[in-house]
């Protein structure tokens, strides 16, 4: 033990060192409670998100039904329609929030990093691990969740399931993190600030430089940050004026159309694909297949509704659709009471190529098998000759190209 001197080295482990009077536990927990109430709600959007790909249909689950540890697996509902909408729109917009209040809850304990003498006891070690852990987890999600939304991917791991177990790491940390700090946040919050611990308040510098800026200042900027964030990323889901605000969002900010996700030229679609041979097959149960022309599928009872298509990067548009309901499919391929479908693009390749939908997509009043938008054909973008839409159905499901469906 004796190898640890007992003074620090010179630099940012000298007590003085740090010298913002602004740093306090009453900061760090007024901040902290601030980023609490971001990580609720991005997490539990999160969790949600998850809930709305329907991993317990057959091939939507990216991950392995046994190393799934969700616990709240439960059907995706079909409405209301602007479900998913919000909860992603949520999710991506308050997770931008959380990297400024983040940054200011680092700067706030900064120089706690470097106290001394290093942690040697054991307990004091693990206390420094799990910190570690907290900063990286999060450090992590933020990282992938915010290129993943800017469609930017410079790692060789599927986004989906490292997102996935990053964010049970995240949770697990934040709560052992609030579970240990709720004392001194108590504290704080009773006496209020100033008064607390004057003397053995680890975050108080001994050694105060002038002040630059008041506590408020550094809230007023917290504040005003999160809140420039949040107005140049909601309208990629909010629409209205705020969409032209969005700068975050990558596709199609402020035009009048709405959002391609994947172009036909980058699924490799061709015209022979989706020409006058093209054919919807549907497949029965006894094997057959009744093959459907785009003439076919438009002499059916055609609906319209309007519906918002929603990504998983938060954007979402409501449009017009028009098309043939999924249940006048279902039943005419000769099943009256389907409970899942499992829908099949022409797309040669891509992971978006097929999906599996269940029985409250299938049995959705407003659930379209689309042959229009805005009254006009479908753009072969926009999935010509048809693509499926269904009320409160994450983007990714709605399938476009669509060539097969099989109904069970
Ligand atoms: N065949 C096929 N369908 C697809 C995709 C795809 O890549 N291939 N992308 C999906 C995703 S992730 C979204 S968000 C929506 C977007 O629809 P849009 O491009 O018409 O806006 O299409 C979905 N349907
Ligand atoms: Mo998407």
């Amino acid at each position: 033990m004796g190898l640890i001197p007992e003074e620090p080295p010179p630099g940012p482990a000298r007590p003085g060192f740090w010298r913002s009077p602004v740093r306090s536990t009453w900061t760090t927990t007024l901040i902290g409670s601030v980023l609490l109430v971001a990580i609720v709600i991005v997490a539990s959007t999160g969790f949600i998100s998850h809930a709305a790909y329907q991993p317990d249909l057959g091939r939507n689950a990216l991950i392995p039904r046994e190393k799934d540890l969700q616990l709240l697996v439960f059907s995706w509902p079909s409405g209301p329609s602007w479900l998913y909408a919000l909860t992603q729109g949520a999710h991506v917009t308050f997770g931008l929030m959380m990297v400024p209040l983040l940054l200011f809850k680092l700067w706030s304990v900064i120089p706690l990093l470097f106290s001394w003498p290093p942690p040697l006891k054991p307990g004091e070690a693990l206390g420094k691990l799990a910190n570690l852990l907290l900063v990286g987890s999060a450090t992590f999600q933020l990282a992938t969740g915010l290129t993943n939304a800017q469609l930017f991917y410079p790692w060789h791991f599927n986004f989906v399931v490292a997102h996935y177990y990053g964010a049970w790491l995240f949770v697990a940390s934040v709560m052992l993190h609030v579970a240990t700090q709720l004392p001194k946040m108590r504290a704080a919050y009773r006496t209020r600030a100033d008064v607390l611990g004057m003397a053995d308040d680890p975050l108080r510098t001994p050694n105060p430089g002038t002040t630059t800026i008041s506590r408020r200042g550094v809230l007023g900027l917290m504040g005003a940050s999160t809140g420039a964030v949040m107005l140049t990323t909601v309208g990629q889901s909010a629409g209205g004026p705020l969409r032209e605000l969005a700068l975050f969002a990558p596709r199609g900010a402020g035009s009048d159309d709405f959002p391609v996700n994947k172009t036909a030229k980058v699924a490799r679609i061709t015209q022979q694909l989706v020409g006058d041979a093209w054919r919807l097959q549907l497949a029965t149960p006894d094997g057959d297949v009744v093959a459907l022309s785009r003439e076919d599928l438009l002499v059916m009872p055609q609906h319209t509704y309007d519906l918002p298509i929603a990504c998983v990067e938060g954007w979402s548009s409501v449009q017009t659709w028009t098309g043939v309901r999924l249940l006048d499919l279902a039943v005419r391929a000769g099943i009256d009471d389907a409970e899942q479908v499992h829908v099949v693009s022409v797309q040669p390749a891509g992971a978006f190529k097929q999906t599996t939908l269940g029985r409250a997509q299938i049995h959705a009043e407003r659930g379209l098998l689309a042959l229009k938008v805005n009254g006009a054909d479908l753009s072969l973008d926009h999935g010509f000759p048809a693509r499926i839409i269904v009320p409160a159905l994450p983007g990714v499901h709605c399938t476009k190209w669509v060539g097969r469906l099989e109904f069970a």
